[in-house]
């Protein structure tokens, strides 16, 4: 049935956070160094020296954004378990204090009536393993495996859907190549080797999931992106075509069984650490695709060098931005939907994430009127009941985020949240966005 707002009746409606972002907490009960604890406490990496030490304190306030979830009647909370809680070395038995936290979340959500989908990978991998190499190391996708099935064992009765990675993107290239994040590394060779090995951690936990006989659905998160040429010049559309071979295609292409795309192998296999059987592990579509959307880029054709492998670089826009300095293109989110629907045996899929930072100011009373971020949910919800109405399966859409976080390099500045978090007492103060979310997910229209 679809309602009179044109979204199906059994839509999905979330919110979206992350362990490292949100939780704080992190010497407390056990828990291991992450390499995103390494990175924030390293001096120049994150703005202002912020790091994730109490973040929103969300270890201790779960049941206050579980409280907020439930006023915004959301169906479905989407969060990372941090792997360091569960295996302070990465490797090993489960330390019972951290799946206790997991549990506590994960039962007073279902109380709720919201359901945990549980994102077991999103950034914070444990210093342990990346001492060893880290995703540059094949041995990490076998200990994600391991840890993947800790969690199947002990979550799998009460999670219907689990998904491995979080855009695996951003780990390989802004890890390994670009250096901006954890583990700050700077060399394109080790980028190359890390997308092997997510993909191959991936295929392995997938394929264990399915082997386990549990009842639910197994996913992949990834931030895939459909470039528009910046004219209509075939030397531009032909540059926007390739832009799409490193956020997009070396991801989906092997995962629905049609291997590295050509270029991609011309260019860079020597670099790739290909065994036999890789790909077979790997080309197991998933039972869902979720696709985090933020922006929409413009390219151009550059000359070939070190810099532009693929002979493409961003075109200026015309575009409003957002405090990110990320072009607003709502339409750009029905073209990336399309582009993977008709590319792709997609089964379903999620907007696994989508929200905006803006230089949020509070009134008096600390309540931010953040019509700016109302404006930008609802271009893009628009943006999801076209590509229903065009019957692209997308099932589900998940807002980042809940509240204001622990955004990476930008530390505590970039602020995404429909709730605001008091930066002194950590009260949680929703913002005006939150109501018009609420309405939304009421049926009250956009
Ligand atoms: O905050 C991040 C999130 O961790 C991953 N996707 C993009 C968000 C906004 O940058």
């Amino acid at each position: 049935m679809t309602r009179h707002d044109g979204f199906p009746d059994d839509f999905i409606w979330g919110c979206a956070t992350a362990s490292y972002q949100i939780e704080g907490a992190t010497q407390e009960d056990g828990r291991g160094v992450s390499i995103w604890d390494t990175f924030a406490h390293t001096p120049g990496k994150v703005a202002g020296g912020d790091t994730g030490d109490i973040a929103c304190d969300s270890y201790h306030r779960y049941l206050e954004d579980i409280a907020l979830l439930r006023e915004l009647n959301a169906n479905a909370y989407r969060f990372s378990t941090a792997w360091p809680r569960i295996q302070p070395e990465g490797s090993g038995a489960p330390n019972q204090k951290g799946l206790d936290y997991y549990d506590r979340v994960v039962d007073a959500l279902l109380e709720s009536g919201i359901e945990p989908w549980m994102q077991l990978y999103h950034w914070d991998l444990p210093q342990a393993l990346e001492d060893r190499g880290g995703w540059v190391n094949r041995e990490t996708a076998y200990r994600f495996l391991d840890f993947a099935q800790i969690m199947f064992r002990h979550f799998g009765d009460r999670i219907r859907h689990f998904s491995s990675l979080n855009e695996p993107w951003c780990v390989a290239f802004l890890g390994y190549l670009q250096g901006v994040q954890a583990p700050g590394k700077t060399d394109r060779r080790l980028a190359h080797r890390a997308v092997h090995h997510l993909l191959l951690a991936h295929g392995l936990a997938q394929r264990a999931y399915r082997e386990s006989g549990l009842p639910g659905a197994f996913g992949i998160v990834l931030n895939p992106a459909r470039q528009r040429p910046a004219t209509a010049r075939p030397e531009d559309i032909e540059a926007a075509d390739r832009a799409a071979i490193e956020s997009t295609r070396i991801w989906l292409d092997p995962l629905y069984g049609r291997g590295y795309p050509e270029l991609f192998m011309q260019l860079f296999g020597a670099d790739i650490p290909m065994e036999e059987g890789d790909l077979d592990i790997i080309a197991s579509p998933p039972d869902f695709l979720g696709i985090n959307y933020y922006f929409e880029q413009a390219i151009k054709a550059v000359p070939v060098d070190g810099q532009h492998p693929y002979g493409c670089a961003l075109a200026e826009t015309w575009h409003p931005k957002t405090a990110m300095g990320w072009d607003i293109v709502p339409e750009g989110m029905l073209r990336l939907l399309r582009y993977i629907a008709g590319t792709w045996p997609v089964s379903e899929l999620y907007v696994t994430e989508n929200g905006v930072a803006f230089d949020d100011v509070p009134d008096s009373q600390g309540i931010v009127h953040d019509a700016n971020r109302i404006a930008y949910l609802r271009s893009h919800l628009h943006a999801c009941r076209d590509a229903i109405a065009e019957g692209i399966p997308l099932k589900g859409y998940f807002l980042w985020s809940l509240m204001d976080n622990f955004e990476w390099a930008y530390g505590y500045q970039k602020r995404f949240g429909i709730v605001r978090i008091d930066p002194v007492t950590l009260h949680r103060i929703p913002k005006k966005s939150f109501y018009y979310y609420r309405d939304v997910i009421a049926g009250f229209g956009l």
